[in-house]
């Protein structure tokens, strides 16, 4: 009687702790039931809409008039469609982004789609959003700018009565809502209601955060909460809108301090709060629609590569469309995103790991129950786990017979943490075995490409871990090749370089717009160019195998050989001019803003427009300008402003930046900065161009 009592408590104790008595414990901090559930949708989609689609800017300023905002065709099915196809399991929509117009009639704002043409004012585009997602079996998210620059209380406590009054409506209305989007965004200036003014706040204070979680908490208990600009919330920015996060990436963070970029690029390994990452990128250079874009939607190279750095990284992927003035996707970015679906598909068709054998000399107390086999049983709830004083461990996978394999998947149960800090992966060829990798952490998935390999036996080794190692689930493929195009720069003596990353391949190009195959002129030293505009297009091409990647293409403008800098002395200023993205200038500190830089073009030229890339070391002072002037003169006497503003979104997407105005003929142009990032003198550079008319 006594033993059986003492069972029985026993049992009851382990089903109030929720471990049976041989479970591993986990190593904390822990996902919520809502960041498992959101980690396990992997792949998500944004939409970007508003009314600078319109005005063709990357930020609305909050005075754009209503009535642009006409999509004719819109169609919120075919955005639903094309994500549902493409694997996603979910979308995000901008219900309002910073120019503070609301894409459903808010009670609240006469500034949103009631006063638009569009449906003669009675469209709400947050309910054919949802509708659509749900008619596609996809999960709804909402993106609501806290920053506003069309409301006239911004920065004052009122906006923060409208702010969640607009949050509940958006909560309350449309049914269920996996994620909201809290973009921290504040570049100061606005039109606020007419008062066309600068409204800094303070972003640590004035939204009170914690206040406004309660609310969405109470109103959708099942939601993520993404912010990166103020407390920490569920889920957070990886610090780069390029579409990766660190190799090394820790699902945790710490619960308050600052959080520079290099913890949110990697989290940090002792945190003491679970906050994982999310890939955010679009898939065009930027977030809005821009016509001139077109021809600069991502490849299947790069689509890959973003995949691999977001999933395949231990982060969930957000993609974003942006959406055409008529309110659909443009035809380009629907076949981009199915050329990456079917080459995930056949990626990951046919699992090699399911037929091997798994063996392990370190499982948890002998018991089958945490044997080597759970990572191939195809049960992601089931485990390899070794004793509790063990803190690495191997499985080996046995093929039984060659196998060729160039992808890894591994995952651990991060329901009992994230606990794996380093990891190396061996095949056995003729014999013995061969390193194919190490790495860091693995967290909620793993994948690691590497040269097609042939094999009998795979083995992962965990090598450190932050308690005993667990691991849930391995699959090893074979992906079909994707080369990746070369990189085409040309220098300021018009000498074009290409640059390939794989050292089998040879490159082919053309120089007269015409597309390169194996028969094109072959790269071997610089090519050059004469001084005019040059349309230059490359390919990789694989000898071995005869395989050619898509071909990349620069469409160059004049070349800057005769160009002179005549604001400054010195020599290190021509990198700016050098084609090359990766070496930049920075004026002199202290020098009074605005940093002035001239540049004669050597003769006249019929401008219309101008380009910067900022430096893209932009950690470092000033390297990036956010507001500038662009003059233009005939004699370097008497200048001309043909161009003034912002760039928008410029420090979260340091890339080139495209300023288009009516041409003008000019030999001279002066470039100000009015102000950087961090609002100090340095200003920073690494490339300046023109555009000239054809
Ligand atoms: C940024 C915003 O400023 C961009 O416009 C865009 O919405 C992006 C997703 O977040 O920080």
């Amino acid at each position: 009687m006594k033993n059986r009592l003492f069972i029985l408590f026993f049992l009851g104790l382990s089903c109030y702790t929720g471990y049976t008595q041989n479970e591993p414990k986990p190593v904390g901090p822990l996902p919520s039931q809502n960041q498992l559930r959101w980690q396990k949708m992997e792949y998500y989609a944004f939409v970007h809409f508003s009314v600078n689609t319109y005005t063709d800017m990357a930020w609305g300023f909050g005075n754009e008039d209503p009535k642009i905002f006409n999509p004719e065709k819109l169609d919120c099915r075919q955005w639903a469609r094309i994500c549902k196809e493409a694997g996603m399991k979910g979308i995000i929509i901008t219900a309002k982004h910073h120019s503070g117009f609301c894409l459903w009639p808010s009670k609240y704002t006469e500034y949103s789609v009631k006063n638009s043409p569009w449906k003669n004012g009675k469209g709400d585009m947050v309910r054919e959003m949802a509708d659509a997602c749900k008619e596609f079996g996809l999960k709804f998210g909402v993106y609501l700018s806290p920053w506003d620059r069309n409301h006239p209380d911004y920065g004052k406590p009122e906006y923060i009565t409208y702010f969640r009054n607009q949050l509940t409506e958006l909560l309350t209305n449309y049914g269920e809502v996996f994620e909201v989007w809290f973009d921290g965004a504040n570049g100061g200036s606005g039109y606020y209601g007419g008062a066309n003014e600068t409204r800094k706040i303070d972003a640590k204070t004035y939204y009170d955060w914690p206040t406004t979680y309660q609310l969405v908490r109470k109103l959708q208990p099942n939601m993520v909460i993404w912010n990166d600009g103020g407390d920490r919330a569920d889920l957070r920015w990886v610090g780069t809108e390029s579409g990766y996060v660190g190799e090394t990436n820790w699902s945790l963070l710490n619960a308050t301090g600052d959080v520079p970029e290099q913890m949110l690029r990697h989290g940090v390994e002792n945190g003491n709060a679970w906050v994982p990452g999310e890939v955010n990128t679009s898939i065009r250079p930027e977030w809005f629609y821009h016509e001139r874009e077109d021809r600069k939607v991502k490849t299947l190279p790069q689509l890959l590569d973003i995949y691999y750095h977001s999933i395949g990284r231990n982060g969930t992927l957000l993609l974003n469309f942006p959406i055409m003035p008529n309110g659909l996707i443009h035809e380009k970015d629907e076949k981009a995103i199915q050329e990456l679906t079917k080459t995930i598909k056949e990626t990951f068709a046919q699992n090699l790991a399911k037929n091997a054998v798994a063996s392990s000399e370190q499982v948890r107390g002998k018991n089958a129950r945490y044997g080597a086999n759970k990572v191939i049983d195809g049960d992601v709830d089931s485990y390899w786990a070794t004793d509790d004083n063990a803190t690495s461990g191997s499985i080996t996978l046995d093929f039984r017979k060659p196998t060729t394999f160039n992808r890894f998947l591994v995952q651990e149960p991060i329901r009992l943490g994230q606990r794996v800090k380093s990891f190396s992966v061996d095949a056995f060829v003729d014999g013995k075995w061969v390193p194919i990798a190490k790495e860091t952490t693995i967290g909620y998935k793993r994948i690691l490409r590497f040269p097609t390999v042939e094999a009998t036996k795979l083995r992962l080794n965990v090598l450190d871990a932050k308690g005993c190692p667990l691991i849930s689930n391995i699959e090893v493929y074979k992906a079909p090749i994707v080369l990746t195009p070369p990189t085409i720069l040309r220098d300021k003596e018009g000498l074009v370089q290409f640059v390939s990353g794989d050292k089998e391949s040879v490159i082919y190009y053309t120089t007269d717009g015409s597309t390169p195959t194996s028969s094109s002129a072959k790269y071997t030293s610089p090519v050059k160019t004469d001084e005019g505009k040059a349309d230059i297009k490359a390919i990789t091409f694989n000898p071995f195998t005869n395989q050619a990647s898509i071909a990349s293409e620069e469409k160059f403008d004049i070349s800057r050989k005769n160009w002179k800098i005549l604001s400054t002395e010195d020599a290190n200023a021509n990198k700016l001019l050098d084609g090359n993205p990766s070496t930049s200038w920075h004026q002199k500190r202290n020098q009074p803003m605005p940093a002035e830089l001239v540049i004669d073009l050597g003769k006249v030229e019929r401008l219309e427009g101008f380009r910067y890339l900022p430096a893209q070391n932009w950690w470092e002072e000033g390297s990036i300008i956010t507001h500038y002037q662009f003059d233009v003169s005939q004699d370097n006497t008497d200048w001309k402003t043909v161009s003034e503003g912002e760039f928008s979104n410029i420090k979260n997407s340091p890339f080139w930046q495209i300023k288009p105005f009516a041409a003008v003929s000019a030999r001279y142009i002066r470039f100000r900065a009015l102000k950087n990032t961090q609002e100090k003198t340095a200003s920073g550079y690494a490339e300046l161009d023109v555009i000239t008319a054809n």
